[in-house]
């Protein structure tokens, strides 16, 4: 089970590593390329599986959580794998109750609508908390065989955050935008409280078997300059000094780190000044600018095709695609979309996608 030492899992020998090496600046022989929600939703397959399974019930389930994990590795040439779940688990850990709605998406009967609301919070006993999670990874790892890497995730305090202030998703984020500047110190509690039990999840997560980490700070947004450093930037921060902390502690445990903070691109130097490895870009990024900056600092970048242009003609996607990654190159670069794979995609659209990256 995940409680063995990582020292004594006997995972498989590692056939690809370029998605870590690309994420610690290394050279690399081919572009390692991943796709943000690359399991579920588009595939047939796992559609399949959906049929038999609620939402979070493959999430708790290590052999079905596995098998969606390794759908998509059957059909693409992906470069990492990543591990079934959803960011909204954390919440779940915090004794909030969070439903997953067939067409709707996530609902939280009980948000949390003033910071009263925030005394039914919790601070979770991982040991049965992120068991199933743990298992699932544990179990991931080795039925990969080595084949790719496997990728842990959380979602950023402030994205955890604004669902459950919203209860859901929202267009406007109205109801959190409010709470933060109505209550800034209860926000700021409850953001710290969301970080420590990402930070020990996370931690929980590599020590399971996850190989590399994302952060998805999906709504990072939603504030200007001075409030994302104050509500955003300190969180993300620590989350990073604590793994790479832990890194340098048991060396075993020391993954590269990957930051998607989602229309953020007014703070990415901000951004590459944290100890983050990589920063997912999103498709509002010039590629090339991101580039020489990240140089500058010594950050990998990732991304960043707009998943839109998947619909394209599969001329243009592979046209496209190959531009994006010369740019981004052979070192300091991860591709990817430039955010989730929308639910009607066609996998033999991203097949083009993947394979012209893995023509440069
Ligand atoms: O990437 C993968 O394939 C692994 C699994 C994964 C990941 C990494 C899922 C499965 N969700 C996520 C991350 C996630 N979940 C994010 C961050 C990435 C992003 O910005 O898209 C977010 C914001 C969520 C929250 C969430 N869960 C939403 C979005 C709601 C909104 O605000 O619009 C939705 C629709 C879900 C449900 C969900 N999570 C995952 C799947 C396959 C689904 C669809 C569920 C279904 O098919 O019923």
């Amino acid at each position: 089970s995940h409680n063995t030492p990582i020292g004594q899992a006997n995972f498989p020998p590692m056939e690809n590593t370029r998605i870590l090496q690309a994420a610690r600046g290394e050279e690399v022989d081919k572009i390692p390329v991943w796709v943000m929600r690359q399991a579920g939703r588009y595939l047939p397959e796992f559609l399949k599986v959906k049929e038999s399974y609620d939402f979070f019930t493959i999430c708790t389930t290590p052999n079905v959580a596995c098998e969606v994990t390794l759908q998509p590795l059957r059909r693409f040439a992906l470069d990492a794998a990543i591990i079934f779940s959803d960011i909204l688990v954390v919440p779940q850990f915090m004794g909030m109750e969070v439903l997953m709605l067939p067409a709707k998406g996530p609902s939280f009967p009980q948000p949390l609508l003033s910071p009263e609301d925030a005394k039914r919070l919790i601070k979770p006993d991982p040991e049965t908390a992120f068991k199933p999670y743990l298992d699932s990874i544990y179990l991931t790892r080795h039925s990969l065989k080595g084949k790719v890497p496997l990728i842990g995730f959380t979602g950023g305090p402030f994205t955890l955050f604004t669902y459950m202030v919203e209860g859901g998703s929202s267009n406007t984020f109205t109801k959190s935008r409010k709470w933060i500047f109505a209550h800034p110190e209860e926000t700021k509690n409850i953001l710290q409280m969301i970080t420590d039990v990402v930070c020990e999840f996370l931690y929980a997560q590599v020590c399971s078997g996850a190989q590399i980490i994302q952060v998805f700070e999906s709504h990072a947004g939603l504030l200007g300059p001075a409030d994302f450093n104050e509500f955003i930037l300190p969180y993300l921060n620590q989350i990073a000094s604590f793994m790479k902390a832990k890194g340098r502690e048991n060396p075993e445990t020391d993954v590269p780190l990957i930051l998607f903070a989602k229309d953020a691109g007014f703070m990415l130097e901000e951004l590459f000044m944290t100890s983050y490895d990589a920063f997912g870009l999103d498709w509002t990024i010039d590629i090339s600018k991101a580039k020489v900056l990240g140089q500058k600092y010594k950050k990998t970048i990732q991304g960043n095709f707009d998943p839109a242009m998947l619909y394209a003609p599969q001329d243009t996607i592979r046209a496209r695609a190959f531009a994006m990654a010369q740019v981004g190159g052979k070192s300091g670069y991860i591709a990817n979309l430039g955010h989730g794979i929308y639910p009607d995609t066609s996998p033999d659209h991203l097949q083009t996608f993947i394979e012209a990256v893995h023509t440069v």
